[in-house]
């Protein structure tokens, strides 16, 4: 039988084929004004892109404010010659006076340092990214590393990389 015969015979679709073909449509439209829905959201679902770069012995950020929110950090190693990694830290201790263990690296397990996250080390001459959840405050973004710089442990942190950070209120 047609489709037609099948909704004229079907007992339960006794509003003609016109409703039923609507009923089917429905759902279908249903998703497809979700969606859209979701894609022209407000600003708050959008991910922020920052730019930063680690170098001997620095950290730049294109910014170091950004709206509370979903940011993702795309940094770059320009060496020359040492790894790097960016430690992601709320809090509300001055950016050069974190407390330390004894080789010069930031205890982050110590009160008040708080890490957020974390983006791995990564070679001179390469990139790397990550996304995070950043609430409102204050920050500030470090290498934790402590490598043989000429013989000498070298404290990447007291050496200069850290960069202060604030998420602004969204
Ligand atoms: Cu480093």
């Amino acid at each position: 039988m047609s489709a037609i015969e099948w909704v004229m015979h079907a007992p339960d679709y006794r509003k003609g084929p016109v409703s039923v073909r609507f009923l089917l449509v429905l759902p279908a439209l249903l998703v497809a004004l979700l969606a859209f829905a979701g894609c022209s959201g407000d600003d708050d679902d959008e991910e922020i892109r920052l730019d930063f770069v680690l170098d001997e012995w620095a950290i730049d950020g294109e910014t170091d404010e950004a709206a509370a929110g979903d940011m993702r950090f795309d940094l770059d190693n320009e060496g020359p010659d040492e790894e790097h990694e960016f430690v992601i830290i709320r809090t509300d201790f001055a950016p050069g006076d974190l407390p330390t263990e004894e080789d010069g690296s930031v205890d982050e397990s110590a009160s008040g340092v708080n890490v957020i996250g974390s983006i791995s080390a990564f070679e001179p001459d390469n990139n790397s990214s990550g996304t995070f959840t950043l609430t409102e405050g204050a920050y500030v973004m470090i290498c934790n590393l402590v490598s043989d710089v000429d013989g000498t442990e070298t404290s990447h942190y007291q050496q200069g990389m850290v960069f202060p950070f604030t998420a602004t209120p969204d």
